[in-house]
């Protein structure tokens, strides 16, 4: 009999919490696989956010660690140091990473830390209520922008990798879109590749996914892929941003 699907071993066997639509179930799914096809379950540390993903010690088949909001580049940068041969992934939503965290993620980037950063960009805080974000696009309605975002009040979107970019420490860092099972295919490839760099040793690699929050963009999880493709990626571009590693 050919077997056409099975649950990664790296992912456990139990429902998640995640609404219908969010881009995290896939993220997981994605990550669960990739560990599983290097054969690194065993080794791999997730350093949990605060945000959505906040429960994914329930859903990993593996060590996961918790960090104070925003702080998780701080966390895998000393568990990295100190067990330099674990893999160690730094996983965060756009709140985490580019707001209350931004600081951590600078100087974790700058300094080459040999961490992976998976990043979640749903545009929001999706855990506290869909208040705005770093990201959150010009004229997007959210709790804390009812009228949409306005540039002069609130700045522009932060284009995270394409910022991570300019450091020398940052050898990788890609973006792709969770809207269809090819572009989760090209975002399996990126974190594959990231994670290949931490069992090199290369230095800081990062993959950003635009990911979906239905509930709080107030769309059908079938609305919310198309206002990824129409919306989120003219402003965050998808593809490699930066490869040294070619
Ligand atoms: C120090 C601190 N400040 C604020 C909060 C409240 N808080 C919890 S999750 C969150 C935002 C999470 O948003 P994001 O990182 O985008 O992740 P998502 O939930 O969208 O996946 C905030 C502000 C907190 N838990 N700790």
């Amino acid at each position: 009999m050919e077997i056409i699907y099975e649950r990664p071993e790296s992912l456990k066997d139990v429902r998640t919490h995640y609404c219908a639509g969010c881009g995290h179930g896939v993220v997981h799914r994605i990550l669960a696989e990739i560990v599983d096809e290097l054969g690194i379950r065993e080794k791999t540390v997730v350093i949990a956010p605060v945000g959505c993903a906040v429960l994914a010690y329930d859903y990993f088949n593996f060590d996961v660690c918790e960090a104070p909001h925003g702080r998780t580049p701080a966390v895998a940068t000393g568990m990295k140091r100190v067990r330099p041969s674990n893999v160690i992934i730094s996983y965060q939503g756009d709140g985490d990473l580019a707001a209350i965290g931004m600081a951590e993620i600078i100087h974790a980037a700058n300094r080459g830390e040999r961490i992976t950063v998976v990043f979640v960009n749903n545009g929001l805080y999706g855990m506290t209520g869909g208040q705005m974000a770093p990201t959150t696009l010009i004229g997007q309605r959210t709790a804390t922008t009812p009228m949409g975002r306005d540039f002069r009040e609130c700045g522009q979107p932060i284009k995270v990798c394409e910022l991570l970019s300019q450091f020398e420490g940052v050898v990788y860092a890609a973006r792709c879109a969770i809207t269809g099972p090819g572009n989760i295919i090209k975002g399996k490839k990126m974190l594959k590749k990231a994670l290949s760099i931490q069992l090199a040793d290369l230095g800081f690699s990062i993959v950003e996914f635009l990911s979906a929050c239905p509930t709080h963009w107030k769309l059908t999880p079938r609305e919310a892929v198309q206002y990824i493709e129409e919306k989120m990626v003219p402003c965050f571009p998808t593809g490699v941003i930066k490869d040294t590693i070619k």
